[in-house]
Order: structure tokens, then C-alpha cells, then sequence
């Protein structure tokens, strides 16, 4: 019975419900790591027709598994996943897209208030008892009225981050290379443009070559001295050293961080400044959004596996009707 079944490897730490929901299904191969080499027999690796992935798939492993066909994804972001290896291999790649387009918005606005207003430094006021011993928190310098923001890519999530910002009564904007026909927001053709007219920029563009550093010390500097940063959408889009250079010398007035270049990361640079605000990449990390990111990682595996056919393939390995 057992040898009939498919084989998944599950490289890595990945939601419990995947491993639990493929094991209904498939023969689950994991391994504890996603670095050094890839530590399976020759058997087991010529065994293994689908992975499924949470975190980074070395292209070297990819090689080692000749009879792979699917990479199954968990996040919406793919950077992890080497596309143009996959795609030579006819390899397919799948991923959870707008499943978490509800959360990450939410946090993001969350994250733009924090970062605004020092919630959680004003939380922090309170419980450790210095409202009762030393009276107000000091007030926030910044306040979210009247600004000005431009959200770097208005994709999926980035759309509804817009319309969350509507009952803010801000002033909306936003920068991808190729304009929307079915927005009213200001369309910015560059980049730099967009920071030289905004006061708060929202990242959530995927991890790319192309975005590598994408906020680079010119782009802070035109954000300006009163300049807000929001990052949800990859850590390398920033030169953390010349964002912690701009918050320490006043080029932009604050941040808030979801996500950074590495990760896990201890942030050491930026630990000692009250300027910024940040989170362990949570923005999808509910409950019940990851669950529905766990089952369309699963379902992904069952589409093909099943029927030749996958829900949420990433364009750069579209299926073939
Ligand atoms: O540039 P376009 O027209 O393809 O618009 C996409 C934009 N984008 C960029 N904008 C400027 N310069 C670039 N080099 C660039 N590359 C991509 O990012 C589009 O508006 C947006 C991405 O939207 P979606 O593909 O719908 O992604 P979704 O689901 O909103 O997620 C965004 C990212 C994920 O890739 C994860 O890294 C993170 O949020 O969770």
C-alpha cells in the first residue's frame, strides 16, 4: 500500500497542518534542515515527485531530486524557490496567494499606526508602571492626518492596503512598473518620484533582483526628514544599514519593519532607537490565515498528484492545458 503512494519532502520546519494533512495522502519524507547537503539516500531522492516548502529550496537539492515535479509553496512570496531552474526542468511551482490579502493588509495598517503613534511604546509606559509613577506617556511627534502615502506595489495585497487607507482620509499614490486601469490612486512612474512627493511609503513588492536595495539612501532622502517607512512586503528590498543611517540622523522621521534582509534576525542595529517600530514577520501569522495557507500548500499537491492540475501556480511556471 505504502510504496504506492507518493513521496513529499518536507525540507525544514513548515505549519503542522501540512505535514498532518499530507500524511492522509502521501509517503512524507522531511528533513531537519534547509542548509549543507541534502541528507537523503539515493533511493529516497529518486523517490521524492513533490515538495513542499516553507522558507528557501537550495538549488542544489533541486538537482539531486530527478523525478520532482512540483515545488508546493507556503507564503506568496517565492523568493526561496529558484523559478528559472524550475521552469528549465518543467518543474511546477505553486504558492498561497490571496488567502492572507485580508491579514498582511490589516497588519500593515496596524504596523503604520504603531510606527505613527508608539503604541507599543506607549503600551510598554503602562505596564511597566511608569504612567502611575511619572504621569503621561510623551506625545508622539507624528500623527498619520494629512499625510501623503505611496504603497511600492499594488498587487493583491497592496490594493487592499489602499482601500483599507481610504477611511484615513490620506492622500493615496503608488509605484509599479506597469499602471493599474482600474484605480482612481495617483499612478507615480518611478520610484523616486513617488518619495519625493509622499511623506509615508508602504513596501509590499516580492523579494526580486530587480527590487534588491530597491530603498536605497536616494529614495530615503527623498522621503524626507517627516518620511514614515511601512515594510511588509520582503527585507531585501532595503539597505538596512543606510535605513538605520536615515533614522539615526534624521533623513526619515521613522519605520516599521515586518519583515528584514535575514531572518530570524536579533535587528541589533536598530534595538536602541525609539524611532522605529518592529515586528517578526507576522503578517500573516494568524491562525486561521495560516491554516488556509497550510491547506492551499496541500491542496496544490493533491491538484497535481490527483488530476494534473494545480490551484495557484506562480507565472513563471504556468500548467500546461
Ligand atoms: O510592477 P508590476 O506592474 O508587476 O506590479 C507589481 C509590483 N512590483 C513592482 N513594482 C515596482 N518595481 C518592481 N520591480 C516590481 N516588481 C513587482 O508588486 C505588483 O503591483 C506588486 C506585486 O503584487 P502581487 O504579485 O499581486 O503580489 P501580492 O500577493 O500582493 O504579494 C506581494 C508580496 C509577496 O511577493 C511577498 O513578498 C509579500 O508581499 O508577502
Amino acid at each position: 500500500m505504502t510504496q504506492n503512494k507518493v513521496t513529499v519532502l518536507v525540507p525544514g520546519r513548515i505549519h503542522p497542518r501540512v505535514i498532518s494533512r499530507l500524511q492522509e495522502q502521501f509517503d512524507v519524507v522531511t528533513v531537519a534542515d534547509q542548509k549543507g547537503d541534502l541528507a537523503l539516500d539515493d533511493a529516497t531522492r529518486e523517490k521524492v515527485r513533490g515538495v513542499a516548502l516553507s522558507g528557501k529550496l537550495q538549488a542544489e537539492w533541486v538537482e539531486k531530486l530527478p523525478n520532482l515535479q512540483i515545488i508546493s509553496n507556503f507564503g506568496v512570496g517565492y523568493d526561496g524557490v529558484d523559478t528559472k531552474q524550475a521552469a528549465a526542468r518543467g518543474i511546477i511551482v505553486t504558492h498561497t496567494p490571496n488567502v492572507l490579502n485580508d491579514e498582511v493588509a490589516d497588519t500593515a495598517i496596524g504596523l503604520l499606526l504603531n510606527t505613527i503613534r508608539r503604541l507599543p511604546v506607549a503600551e510598554d509606559w503602562l505596564r511597566s508602571g511608569r504612567w502611575a509613577a511619572e504621569g503621561p506617556f510623551a506625545l508622539s511627534p507624528l500623527s498619520l492626518k494629512g499625510r501623503s502615502v505611496g504603497i511600492l506595489g499594488l498587487g493583491r495585497i497592496g490594493l487592499e492596503i489602499a482601500q483599507r487607507l481610504e477611511p484615513f482620509k490620506v492622500k493615496i499614490g503608488y509605484h509599479t512598473r506597469t499602471q493599474r486601469s482600474d484605480v482612481s490612486y495617483t499612478y507615480f512612474s518611478s520610484l523616486k518620484a513617488m518619495a519625493e512627493e509622499v511623506d509615508t511609503l508602504i513596501s509590499i513588492i516580492p523579494g526580486t533582483a530587480e527590487t534588491h536595495k530597491i530603498i536605497n539612501a536616494e529614495i530615503l532622502s527623498a522621503l524626507g526628514p517627516n518620511g514614515v517607512f511601512i515594510n511588509v512586503g520582503r527585507g531585501t528590498s532595503v539597505d538596512e544599514a543606510t535605513l538605520e543611517a536615515a533614522l539615526r540622523n534624521g533623513t526619515i522621521a521613522a519605520a516599521g519593519l515586518d519583515v528584514f534582509y535575514t531572518e530570524p534576525t536579533k535587528a541589533g542595529g536598530f534595538l536602541d532607537l525609539d524611532n522605529i517600530s518592529m515586528l517578526p514577520h507576522v503578517a500573516s501569522a494568524s491562525v486561521p490565515t495560516r491554516n488556509a495557507m497550510a491547506d492551499l500548500v496541500v491542496d496544490n499537491l493533491i491538484g497535481w498528484f490527483d488530476d494534473k492540475k494545480v490551484l495557484t501556480p506562480v507565472p513563471e511556471t504556468p500548467v500546461k492545458a
